[in-house]
């Protein structure tokens, strides 16, 4: 088994691996990403496409953030329509005084790589059997299979970056671990076409169900209805996912929603999930390996963003000046920011969405706030300032 060693192995190459890679070499920490997918599969992933104010400053200070300002669409507003005719708007930058950035999920991870590529920073994908050993020490190690043969990174420290099925939270034992899980019963049924967006981010409450109008450039559209749990792609047509679609929108929007064939279609569950603590002896998750939210509010990739923000200051911290404080608290600050958004995903889900045991008090109830949103100035506030994303702690 040949050997080598860095100061933190990172497991897991998508967004928050990369993005503490990046941020970890800015404040001159070296580390090993150590990824289970080819490079190509990660990349082909499509998920996320809203950024919080914080994240986009993130990406900017991370060095990553030339092509977003370039590409990314900066929005004041969020629509949100329901009833076939009411309609408002999360205007955050008129309520919280911080806009909304539309940059696809895609392109921060083939930033991110580029970034990481430039400076030859070492990312090992493929590797299999990846196994965490020895985290309640000072010298933890990493051992996974590359090419069939069995290498052992020695480390300092072991970034959990690696997302929901990943092996770093399973590797903490489970009577340290307190698990809070919440799976609703309906998913998301997305698409992304070639075509013009619409100007805004619009969500719908419908009788048929939630729908969602977003996008990733002028030429590029993303779209979701809710599905039901048990949904089959094969029954869902272009045809058919367009006519959806547009019903549950109010006749001048679904008007003005250019259809095309789809370039990916996809089934995506809704989950709400949170792991405690977020670290464990010299292991510390970032990301979805610690939480997933449900995609309602937007919020999971900005999640691990934060995280990363909070996890890298207090590496850099430790290695600096052997403060060991932000360490220390990375879990119980990191979770403050994660229940946060947890909630609010949990509660934009439930306004948003039908239930199947929905009654109709139930349903007049979901109207009721909707229409209280709509014009009540401190709670609009409130809600665009969870949709803006909380300031990250000092
Ligand atoms: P990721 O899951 O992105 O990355 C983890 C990486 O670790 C992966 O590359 C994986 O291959 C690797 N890995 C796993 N096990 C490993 C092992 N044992 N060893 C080494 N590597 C391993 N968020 C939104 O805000 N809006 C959305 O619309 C949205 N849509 C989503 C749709 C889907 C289908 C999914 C699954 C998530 C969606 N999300 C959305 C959330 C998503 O964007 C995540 O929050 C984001 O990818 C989190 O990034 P990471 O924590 O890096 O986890
Ligand atoms: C997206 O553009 O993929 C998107 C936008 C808003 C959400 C979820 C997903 O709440």
């Amino acid at each position: 088994m040949s050997q080598t060693q860095t100061q933190v192995a990172i497991i897991g190459g998508g967004p928050a691996g990369l993005l503490l890679s990046q941020r970890l070499h800015l404040e001159g920490i070296r580390s090993v990403v150590i990824e289970r997918q080819s490079r190509e599969h990660v990349l082909e992933r499509i998920r996320a496409g809203v950024l919080e104010w914080g994240s986009v400053e993130v990406l900017r200070d991370s060095g990553v953030g030339q092509r977003m300002d370039l590409e990314g669409h900066v929005h004041d507003g969020t629509g949100i329509v329901w009833g076939g005719e009411h309609r408002l708007s999360l205007n955050t930058r008129a309520a919280v005084g911080r806009p909304m950035m539309a940059y696809g999920q895609t392109n921060i991870t083939e930033d991110l790589y580029n970034a990481l590529d430039a400076r030859g920073a070492s990312i090992i994908d493929s590797a299999e059997d990846v196994t965490l050993h020895g985290l309640d020490t000072s010298n933890p190690r990493v051992t996974y299979d590359k090419n069939g043969a069995r290498q052992e990174l020695e480390c300092e420290f072991v970034a959990g970056c690696d997302g929901f099925h990943g092996v770093s939270r399973e590797s903490i034992p489970r009577n340290v671990r307190t698990e809070y899980e919440k799976n609703y019963p309906f998913g998301w049924l997305g698409i992304m076409s070639e075509t013009p967006p619409l100007d805004e981010i619009i969500y719908a409450n419908s009788d048929r169900g939630f729908a969602l109008c977003s996008q990733r450039n002028p030429m590029l559209s993303r779209y979701y209805i809710q599905c039901d749990l048990d949904a089959n792609l094969n029954d869902w047509p272009d045809e058919r996912f367009w006519e959806e679609l547009k019903v549950r929108f109010p006749q001048d929007i679904s008007a003005s929603i250019v259809t095309g064939t789809s370039i990916e279609k996809s089934i995506a569950p809704l989950r709400s999930f949170v792991s405690e603590p977020m670290s464990y002896g010299r292991l510390f998750l970032a990301g979805d390996a610690a939480h997933i939210v449900p995609p309602t509010g937007a919020k999971g990739l900005n999640l691990a963003i934060s995280d990363v923000f909070y996890l890298s200051r207090a590496l850099a911290c430790f290695y600096r000046e052997g403060e060991e404080r932000f360490l220390r608290d990375y879990s119980e600050t990191a979770l403050r920011r994660v229940w946060g958004a947890a909630r609010f995903s949990w509660w934009l889900t439930n306004l948003l969405h039908r239930f199947p045991d929905q009654t109709t008090f139930d349903l007049r109830a979901q109207e009721q706030e909707l229409g209280y949103l709509a014009q009540s100035e401190s709670y609009m506030k409130a809600v665009c300032e969870q949709y803006a994303g909380l300031p990250f702690e000092d």
